[in-house]
């Protein structure tokens, strides 16, 4: 079994997490994983903290020589940040005035400040604040890097692409896996149509002008998948529900579709399910179409896995909502100091970890393995099986 666990507040010292159960022997790239902190850093829309951080993995256990030891894996990326923020979120008790504190009590319309607040019995809303963060994210990219390595050893690759930002264009892009992969690294929203990604562009400029904020849709696609990842045989192995956890936790994610699963529930079988054929060539069953997103009875069937996730608006907004102060019980507008207006090509890279990682575990919990030769042995004979189906 695949796993991890990040901790870390938003603007603490750094962000950490501890990534366990890859194989003995697998080589570790460590600029590919900066690399995929970057790309989570991109987009057109992002605020004023992106222009601070520059993130950067450091590896504290678990790889020697550029290779896993089958050890847990320790990780840690700095908050650049931090040093704005040494006395408001020091460890050790703090006498500080209270117009420094920087304590949040006007909690945010669609934010966790309030609930948690009551939840976790604090009437500083900041430490809520500080864990909600998407900053977070960071440290599960990081994961993520590691798993997409596993991955790729296999012939898996994995892609985002934003598909509708702010209701531009009126119907979420359906793209092929060459035009997803054809997007530069650089594009400013990682959008394939550049017509449609301009308009993007200018609704954020609106957006920006009004004190607003934009959600949107994107799409991860992975292929190189054998079929037979997941089980129809209990609730928590199918694999469909597994990624969907894993792409709803995170922030602001408020739906999440496998294939055309919105649209499927409006129309017929017979235009939606994807119809079976043979390739004597290649030995394979195939599908024309893949309406399924590569999932049937969260069973991966071979196609490439399509999984959309639905990204609300972000919830800090620079011309705030009504709120209550929690000390006064009077109206109030929401707090607010710094946010982006939208970051859903980021959620696309966090979800791309995300995902990696979930498939990740299918792989280890199908070929398992201590060493990347041993799994890699069980998945040749496994292959060997279905060329015999
Ligand atoms: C975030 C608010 C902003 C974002 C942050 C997520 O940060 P700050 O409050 O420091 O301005 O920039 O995202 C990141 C720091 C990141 O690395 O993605 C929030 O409230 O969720």
């Amino acid at each position: 079994m695949l796993s991890f666990t990040t901790a870390g507040e938003s603007h603490g010292r750094a962000l950490v997490a501890i990534l366990e159960g890859l194989p003995a022997g697998m080589p570790v790239d460590l600029g590919q994983i900066d690399e995929e902190l970057k790309r989570r850093q991109w987009g057109y829309g992002r605020g004023g903290r992106m222009k601070i951080e520059k993130d950067h993995v450091e590896i504290l256990s678990g790889v020697r020589h550029g290779l896993t030891l089958g050890s847990p894996i320790a990780l840690m990326i700095e908050n650049k940040d931090w040093q704005n923020w040494t006395e408001v979120m020091a460890v050790e008790p703090r006498d500080i005035a209270p117009e420094k504190s920087r304590r949040l009590k006007r909690p945010r319309p669609g934010h966790v400040d309030l609930p948690g607040g009551q939840k976790y019995d604090t009437r500083d809303l900041r430490n809520i604040l500080e864990r909600a963060s998407a900053r977070e994210t960071t440290a599960r990219v990081a994961c993520g890097a590691l798993a997409k390595q596993l991955l790729v050893a296999f012939g898996t690759e994995i892609r985002s692409h934003v598909i509708q930002l702010g209701g531009i264009p009126d119907l979420p892009l359906e793209l092929t896996w060459d035009q997803v992969a054809a997007i530069p690294e650089d594009a400013p929203l990682r959008c394939a149509d550049l017509e449609i990604q301009q308009r993007m562009i200018d609704s954020i400029d609106q957006r920006r002008e009004d004190g607003d904020t934009l959600g949107g849709v994107f799409e991860v696609v992975v292929r190189g998948l054998l079929p037979g990842l997941g089980s129809h045989t209990a609730w928590d192995l199918k694999l469909d529900g597994r990624l969907a956890q894993a792409v709803m936790s995170i922030p602001a994610i408020k739906a999440v579709a496998i294939g055309a699963g919105i649209e499927a529930s409006s129309l017929p079988g017979s235009e939606i399910h994807d119809e079976i054929a043979y390739n004597n060539e290649t030995k394979e069953f195939i599908r024309e179409t893949n309406r399924a997103g590569g999932l049937e009875g969260g069973v991966t069937n071979g196609e490439e896995v399509r999984i959309r996730g639905h990204m609300k608006p972000l919830s800090t907004l620079r011309r705030p909502l009504r709120s209550v102060d929690i000390d006064t019980k009077q109206d109030e507008p929401a707090g607010f100091e710094r946010s982006d207006i939208t970051a859903v090509p980021a959620a696309g890279v966090v979800a791309e970890s995300m995902a990696a990682l979930v498939l990740g575990a299918a792989m280890r919990d199908k070929f398992g393995g201590d060493s990347l030769g041993e799994m890699r042995r069980n998945f040749e004979g496994y292959r060997e099986q279905l060329r015999g189906y």
